[in-house]
């Protein structure tokens, strides 16, 4: 089916700061309420509902590459909030660029940071991956480009990859950086990748070609474009939603127990961490010659 064809299926909604405007009618559709007072120029995420089948499709769009900011991350954590409350028949996300995934974190947001700002940011990290990592729907990624770092661990906290390939790479670099990627990035790896190799990829900051995450299982499977990722990952929610949805929701949330409970019960201490490092001059010096080396490729 062309895209084209399924788009007009499709009940598209743009996130506003109103949960209540998801609602499913009594069909086990959604339907939306009118928007009022958001211009389209804010939106950072786009979410739409194909009503035959219930799959929401969450599309990143702060372009160039959706680096995420703390508004990004406060709307990701609302629509989140709204499919679990929905309970969402599953979820796919993707992003608007042709060729970037996600570039992870906004480096501007921990670059010269106010202490205000970066607690809410980090904090609203920690919220977006709670809710992510632990959803009850099942989840997509539906990898569209490149996806290092924070990007990565969006997609690791999916339930299923899938990559375009072939010029695109994802992993956890951090240590190219000159930052360790905190422990519950490395859990989230360590959920997909054997303990072996999430240690290889992390200590040396690896970005992997879609080949070479395929051999190892960091994705699951390989598409020729987007239309094709978005056509497999409805493929594998529909598989999903034919297994018993209690018995597959405790499945996942039992796998995946530990490490969300370490991150509930060590939040404070994980903030401090995060606040004393990247308050570190050394640290402040890395990232500012990392975005001048962003800049420099022009
Ligand atoms: N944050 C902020 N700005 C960014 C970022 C970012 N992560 N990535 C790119 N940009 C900016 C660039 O500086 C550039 O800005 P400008 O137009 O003003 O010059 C613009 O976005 C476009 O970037 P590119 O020209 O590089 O775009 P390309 O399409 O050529 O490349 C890439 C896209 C491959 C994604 C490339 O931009 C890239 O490699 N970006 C950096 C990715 C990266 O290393 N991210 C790491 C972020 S850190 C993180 O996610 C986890 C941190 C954990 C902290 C733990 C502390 C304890």
């Amino acid at each position: 089916m062309s895209l084209g064809r399924q788009c007009s299926w499709l009940l598209r909604w743009s996130w506003q700061p109103y949960m209540s405007a998801v609602t499913r009618s009594c069909v086990g559709h959604y339907a939306t309420r009118p928007q009022r007072g958001f211009s389209s120029s804010e939106k950072l995420v786009d979410v739409a509902v194909n009503e035959e089948t219930g799959i929401s499709t969450v599309t990143l769009q702060r372009l160039p590459v959706n680096s995420l900011n703390l508004e990004l991350l406060q709307e990701l954590c609302t629509i989140f909030d709204a499919l679990e409350k929905d309970r969402s028949r599953g979820m796919i996300l993707t992003s608007a660029s042709s060729t970037v995934f996600s570039a992870g974190l906004d480096i501007l947001e921990m670059y010269k940071p106010k202490p205000d700002r970066v607690t809410a940011f980090w904090t609203t990290l920690q919220d977006t991956w709670l809710k992510l990592f632990g959803s009850s729907y099942p989840t997509v990624a539906a990898i569209n480009g490149h996806s290092p770092a924070g990007g990565c661990l969006l997609a690791l906290s999916c339930e299923y990859r899938v990559m375009v390939g072939p010029k695109y790479t994802i992993g956890l670099n951090e240590t190219q950086l000159g930052i360790v990627a905190p422990k519950w990035f490395q859990y989230s790896m360590r959920n997909v990748i054997s303990s072996r190799q999430t240690e290889l990829a992390l200590s040396t900051g690896q970005l992997f070609t879609t080949d070479e995450a395929l051999k190892i299982g960091l994705i699951d499977e390989i598409a020729t474009d987007k239309a094709d990722a978005i056509a497999k990952a409805e493929k594998f929610l529909l598989r999903m939603s034919k297994i018993s949805t209690t018995a597959r929701k405790l499945a996942k949330l039992s796998c995946r127990q530990e490490p969300l409970e370490w991150l509930v019960a060590n939040r404070q201490k994980d903030l401090q961490e995060f606040m004393g490092f990247v308050t570190l001059p050394a640290v402040q010096k890395g990232l500012d010659l990392y975005l001048e080396s962003l800049k420099k490729k022009k």
